[in-house]
Protein backbone atom coordinates (compact mmCIF):
# COMPACT_ATOMS: atom_id res chain seq x y z
CA UNK A 1 0.00 0.00 0.00
CA UNK A 2 1.70 3.05 -0.58
CA UNK A 3 1.28 5.88 1.77
CA UNK A 4 1.28 9.68 1.14
CA UNK A 5 1.18 12.30 3.94
CA UNK A 6 0.44 15.82 3.50
CA UNK A 7 -0.31 18.68 6.45
CA UNK A 8 -1.75 21.73 6.69
CA UNK A 9 -4.44 24.10 8.78
CA UNK A 10 -7.18 23.16 6.32
CA UNK A 11 -9.65 26.59 7.64
CA UNK A 12 -12.60 27.85 5.93
CA UNK A 13 -12.46 24.86 3.90
CA UNK A 14 -12.30 25.33 -0.48
CA UNK A 15 -11.51 24.03 -3.25
CA UNK A 16 -7.71 24.80 -2.88
CA UNK A 17 -7.62 22.61 -0.23
CA UNK A 18 -9.60 19.54 -1.61
CA UNK A 19 -7.54 19.37 -4.90
CA UNK A 20 -4.78 19.36 -3.17
CA UNK A 21 -6.01 16.76 -1.03
CA UNK A 22 -7.67 14.74 -4.47
CA UNK A 23 -4.23 15.10 -6.14
CA UNK A 24 -2.17 13.95 -2.89
CA UNK A 25 -4.74 10.98 -2.77
CA UNK A 26 -4.26 9.85 -6.59
CA UNK A 27 -0.37 9.81 -5.84
CA UNK A 28 -1.11 6.59 -3.40
CA UNK A 29 -3.84 3.84 -1.97
CA UNK A 30 -3.72 5.96 1.74
CA UNK A 31 -3.70 9.86 2.73
CA UNK A 32 -2.58 11.05 6.10
CA UNK A 33 -3.19 14.53 7.23
CA UNK A 34 -0.75 15.72 9.46
CA UNK A 35 -3.85 18.80 10.82
CA UNK A 36 -2.15 22.06 12.44
CA UNK A 37 -3.03 21.91 15.73
CA UNK A 38 -4.08 25.25 17.29
CA UNK A 39 -1.23 25.56 19.18
CA UNK A 40 1.17 25.19 15.93
CA UNK A 41 -0.82 27.64 14.14
CA UNK A 42 -0.16 30.12 17.06
CA UNK A 43 3.70 29.47 16.04
CA UNK A 44 2.54 29.78 12.44
CA UNK A 45 0.83 33.07 13.18
CA UNK A 46 -1.95 31.85 11.78
CA UNK A 47 -5.62 31.92 13.89
CA UNK A 48 -7.88 29.05 12.00
CA UNK A 49 -11.58 30.00 12.73
CA UNK A 50 -12.06 26.53 13.50
CA UNK A 51 -10.80 24.46 16.29
CA UNK A 52 -8.85 21.72 16.13
CA UNK A 53 -11.52 19.50 16.58
CA UNK A 54 -14.01 20.72 14.08
CA UNK A 55 -10.86 20.72 11.51
CA UNK A 56 -10.66 17.33 12.17
CA UNK A 57 -13.97 16.45 11.99
CA UNK A 58 -13.92 18.31 8.97
CA UNK A 59 -11.24 16.76 6.80
CA UNK A 60 -12.06 13.27 8.17
CA UNK A 61 -15.58 14.01 6.27
CA UNK A 62 -13.21 13.91 2.97
CA UNK A 63 -13.25 10.83 0.76
CA UNK A 64 -9.65 11.36 0.24
CA UNK A 65 -8.66 11.78 3.54
CA UNK A 66 -7.85 8.40 5.30
CA UNK A 67 -6.55 9.28 8.31
CA UNK A 68 -5.51 12.46 10.38
CA UNK A 69 -2.80 12.79 12.96
CA UNK A 70 -1.95 16.33 14.57
CA UNK A 71 0.77 18.76 13.82
CA UNK A 72 2.15 19.90 16.81
CA UNK A 73 6.03 21.41 15.58
CA UNK A 74 8.33 21.93 12.79
CA UNK A 75 10.11 19.50 13.59
CA UNK A 76 7.80 15.76 13.25
CA UNK A 77 7.89 15.52 9.64
CA UNK A 78 10.53 12.90 9.34
CA UNK A 79 9.09 10.68 12.61
CA UNK A 80 5.79 10.80 11.08
CA UNK A 81 7.12 9.47 7.38
CA UNK A 82 9.30 7.10 9.02
CA UNK A 83 6.43 6.01 11.84
CA UNK A 84 3.74 5.80 9.19
CA UNK A 85 5.66 4.17 6.24
CA UNK A 86 4.90 7.29 3.93
CA UNK A 87 6.12 6.57 0.85
CA UNK A 88 5.59 10.63 -0.90
CA UNK A 89 5.28 13.89 1.14
CA UNK A 90 3.34 16.50 -0.41
CA UNK A 91 2.58 20.20 -0.33
CA UNK A 92 1.64 22.97 -2.36
CA UNK A 93 3.94 25.05 -4.36
CA UNK A 94 4.26 27.69 -1.98
CA UNK A 95 5.89 25.55 0.02
CA UNK A 96 8.57 24.43 -2.92
CA UNK A 97 11.83 23.57 -1.57
CA UNK A 98 10.84 24.03 2.08
CA UNK A 99 10.94 20.52 2.94
CA UNK A 100 13.48 19.34 0.58
CA UNK A 101 15.22 17.41 3.67
CA UNK A 102 12.68 15.08 3.38
CA UNK A 103 13.96 13.53 0.29
CA UNK A 104 16.19 10.79 2.36
CA UNK A 105 12.82 9.62 3.96
CA UNK A 106 10.65 9.09 0.60
CA UNK A 107 9.80 11.23 -2.30
CA UNK A 108 9.00 14.81 -1.89
CA UNK A 109 6.78 16.35 -4.62
CA UNK A 110 5.27 19.83 -4.81
CA UNK A 111 1.67 20.13 -6.35
CA UNK A 112 0.96 23.41 -8.06
CA UNK A 113 -1.81 25.71 -5.91
CA UNK A 114 -5.00 26.49 -6.90
CA UNK A 115 -5.23 30.32 -7.99
CA UNK A 116 -7.47 32.74 -7.16
CA UNK A 117 -8.78 30.94 -3.00
CA UNK A 118 -6.94 31.27 0.22
CA UNK A 119 -8.89 31.04 3.62
CA UNK A 120 -7.00 34.42 3.99
CA UNK A 121 -9.40 35.73 1.13
CA UNK A 122 -12.15 34.12 2.41
CA UNK A 123 -11.71 36.23 5.66
CA UNK A 124 -11.03 39.71 3.65
CA UNK A 125 -13.83 38.80 1.24
CA UNK A 126 -16.55 38.30 4.05
CA UNK A 127 -15.15 41.81 6.15
CA UNK A 128 -16.67 43.87 3.07
N1 LIG B 1 -3.35 25.05 -0.98
C1 LIG B 1 -3.47 25.00 -2.37
N2 LIG B 1 -4.12 25.99 -3.01
C2 LIG B 1 -4.67 27.03 -2.33
C3 LIG B 1 -4.58 27.07 -0.92
C4 LIG B 1 -3.91 26.06 -0.26
O1 LIG B 1 -2.96 24.05 -3.01
N3 LIG B 1 -5.31 27.99 -3.02
C5 LIG B 1 -2.64 23.96 -0.29
C6 LIG B 1 -1.41 24.44 0.47
O2 LIG B 1 -0.28 24.59 -0.41
C7 LIG B 1 -1.21 23.31 1.48
C8 LIG B 1 -2.66 22.85 1.76
O3 LIG B 1 -3.47 23.37 0.68
O4 LIG B 1 -0.49 22.22 0.88
C9 LIG B 1 -3.19 23.36 3.09
O5 LIG B 1 -3.09 24.78 3.09
P1 LIG B 1 -3.07 25.53 4.52
O6 LIG B 1 -4.17 25.00 5.36
O7 LIG B 1 -2.95 27.00 4.25
O8 LIG B 1 -1.70 24.98 5.13
P2 LIG B 1 -0.43 25.82 5.61
O9 LIG B 1 -0.85 26.88 6.56
O10 LIG B 1 0.35 26.15 4.40
O11 LIG B 1 0.32 24.73 6.53
O12 LIG B 1 3.91 22.05 8.00
C10 LIG B 1 3.22 22.56 6.87
C11 LIG B 1 2.15 23.52 7.29
O13 LIG B 1 1.30 22.95 8.28
C12 LIG B 1 1.33 23.93 6.07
Amino acid sequence: MKKVITYGTYDLLHVGHINLLRRAKELGDYLIVGLSTDEFNAEKHKEAYHSYEDRKVILESIKYVDEVIPENCWEQKIDDVVRNGADVFVMGDDWKGKFDFLKDYCEVIYLPRTVGISTTKIKNDLHG
